[in-house]
């Protein structure tokens, strides 16, 4: 017997283009799909790259990006906000504004995933370096679930992360920069066990896992933030989101289809079984 899903949450994702499909929307559509979450796109930037890196970025103009997040607010109910890829300072303040005029940061059942994405993998920069304050003062102002990795959460306070006692005082840190929650993620630290942190202004909690020894990982900070967001979308709480986000990233990295020359995609259907007719 078939068994029939029915869609009826929905996230909004605000972010940049990957043309190759492992980072960026298309990871953010293909992980909300397969976790049954309808995503609607506010496209930032399209970014010219592959599993070898990004080469060039084009930047949407403001109006146009404002344009497509009011489009899709004035029609279709949100149950989450996923922003990745912001670019520049101008950015950053046009989505405030935006969602600010929708209301939808009064909002307190409607949570706003921000995954502060700043720098590519190899290296290419995704946010200027002077729209470091805009961000900051969009976190004091909106109170996203913030999802660093540990190059991005020293930016954002200035303090340098050597070990995990190092996490644990810069993600409190960043509580006292605005975020409601931060899930630190540790897959930069060369230890071979892993941990990311789930931190809130009253708790610090670990998930550890031995560190998978691959390149494949291209997009996983985007699919993490994405998968918070489904689950957010469908009413878990922080922690339970972070918890499950965490085995569908765990789950896609060790699945991944090694696509590509270089860093390639997980994978983000590892959940979805065979369409049976
Ligand atoms: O993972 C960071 C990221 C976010 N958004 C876009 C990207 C990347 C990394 O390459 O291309 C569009």
């Amino acid at each position: 017997m078939n068994k029939i899903n029915n869609l009826s949450k929905t996230v909004l994702v605000i972010a940049g283009s990957d043309p190759s499909g492992g980072a960026g929307i298309q990871a953010d559509l293909k992980t909300l799909t397969s976790l049954s979450v309808y995503g609607m796109t506010a496209i930032t930037a399209l970014t010219e790259q592959n599993t070898n890196g990004v080469s060039d970025i084009f930047e949407i103009p403001l109006d146009f990006v404002v344009k497509q997040i009011n489009c899709c607010l004035s029609d279709i109910h949100i149950n989450a906000v996923k922003i990745g890829m912001l670019h520049s300072a101008e950015l950053i303040l046009a989505v405030y504004e935006a969602l600010n005029d929708n209301n939808i940061l009064s909002k307190k059942d409607i949570n706003i995933v921000l995954d502060p994405v700043m720098v590519a993998k190899g290296g290419h920069k995704l946010l200027k370096e002077n729209a470091v304050d805009a961000l900051k003062n969009f976190i004091y102002k909106v109170h996203p679930v913030l999802t660093p990795n540990i190059p991005e959460a020293e930016i954002l306070t200035g303090m340098k992360i050597n070990n995990l006692t190092d996490m644990k005082n810069v993600g409190k840190e960043i509580i006292k920069l605005g975020a409601s929650h931060v899930i630190l993620k540790g897959g930069h630290m060369e230890t071979p066990v892993m941990t990311d942190l789930y931190i809130d202004d009253s708790e610090i909690y670990s998930i550890e896992t031995k560190k998978i020894l691959t390149n494949h990982t291209h997009g996983t900070g985007c699919t993490m933030a994405s998968a918070l967001s489904a689950f957010l979308a469908k009413s878990f709480n922080v922690k339970s989101s972070f918890v499950n986000a965490h085995k569908y990233v765990n789950n896609a990295i060790k699945t991944s289809p090694k696509f590509g020359i270089g860093n390639g995609p997980i994978n983000h259907c590892h959940n979805i079984n065979e369409f049976i007719v």
